[in-house]
């Protein structure tokens, strides 16, 4: 493995005519040589958009998975492939089929944060970010959804829709702390309090906003606010440090995903060097994927 350092990698990158892109929850020093942060909507418009040949997406599998379906004449590498979701894993295909079974004619919408054979079984997945927009936009009154049950439970609240939700969870997000959040609501009474529709509703009934993760930047840009708490990944409170240098973050809920924290710039640097581990996906499960995946990123 070559030596990491930033000249060295700038130069690997510009030889690959690769990019990086990096979730908002990635440790800081990678969202610090990433040339995109962002959420994963962004991230997967990014994959296919951007002019290159190489994306190193720095987030966990699925998100990796999405972007080379996205971008098939392009590599994706994936520094860190032991990064899985636990919420993705809750829902096989079976288990997806089962409750599609029980719900016959009803368009299916799955979150992105699930396989892709679960996509490629559904009408269109969505993020954070446009979930209420494409659970709209269905073919059908009443949506099959999963496997987020928080996120299904505030998409219905908000949308009005029927949904018939997975039982599944995030469980950083859904193990939230809220006697942490209450303490912190209480010794800071001028913040804003943002949390994750991924968290439970205890913490959104305690909160100012729900929100996915572009939706706290919009919100703190546009609030005349100093302080803010901030209940999601705590990778969170560097993306929006670095964005809005003059107000102050702190994370609460005490929400941290270990998989989010398993790529390092050593890793990336090595992924650029050898161009692996790169995301191979069978050709017929991509094109399965790509309707459902492409109605993510085209609506909303
Ligand atoms: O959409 C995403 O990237 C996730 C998983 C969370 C968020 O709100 O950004």
């Amino acid at each position: 493995m070559g030596t990491f350092s930033r000249s060295g990698l700038e130069r690997l990158k510009a030889r690959r005519r690769a990019v990086i892109l990096a979730h908002s929850y990635q440790p800081p020093e990678i969202q610090d040589i990433a040339d995109l942060v962002g959420d994963s909507l962004e991230l997967s418009r990014a994959a296919a958009s951007l002019d290159c040949d190489a994306v190193v997406l720095c987030g966990v599998r699925f998100m990796a998975e999405t972007a080379a379906v996205l971008a098939p004449g392009k590599a994706v590498l994936n520094p860190a492939p032991g990064a899985g979701c636990p919420l993705a894993d809750s829902m096989d295909a079976s288990s997806l089929r089962r409750l599609q079974e029980e719900h016959p004619g009803d368009a299916t919408v799955v979150y992105v944060n699930s396989s892709l054979e679960a996509k490629a079984a559904s009408w269109a997945c969505c993020t954070s970010a446009n979930a209420c927009a494409v659970v709209s936009a269905a073919p059908t009154r009443e949506v099959v959804f999963g496997p987020d049950r928080n996120l299904g439970a505030f998409v219905a609240r908000s949308t009005g829709r029927t949904l018939w939700v997975f039982d599944g969870s995030c469980p950083p997000h859904d193990g939230a702390d809220i006697a942490d959040m209450e303490r912190m609501r209480r010794a800071w009474p001028d913040a804003r309090l943002l949390v994750h529709p991924e968290t439970p509703p205890a913490a959104w009934d305690l909160a100012d906003a729900v929100l996915g993760t572009g939706a706290m930047i919009a919100y703190v840009k546009s609030s005349g606010a100093r302080r803010f708490l901030i209940g999601t990944e705590a990778g969170m409170v560097h993306r929006l440090s670095v964005l809005f240098p003059g107000r102050e973050f702190s994370a609460v809920g005490r929400i941290g995903c270990p998989n989010m924290k398993k790529a390092s710039p050593e890793a990336v640097f090595s992924c650029l060097e050898d161009m692996e581990p790169r995301v191979r996906i069978d050709p017929s499960l991509a094109e399965a994927a790509r309707a459902a995946i492409g109605r993510m990123t085209a609506i909303g």
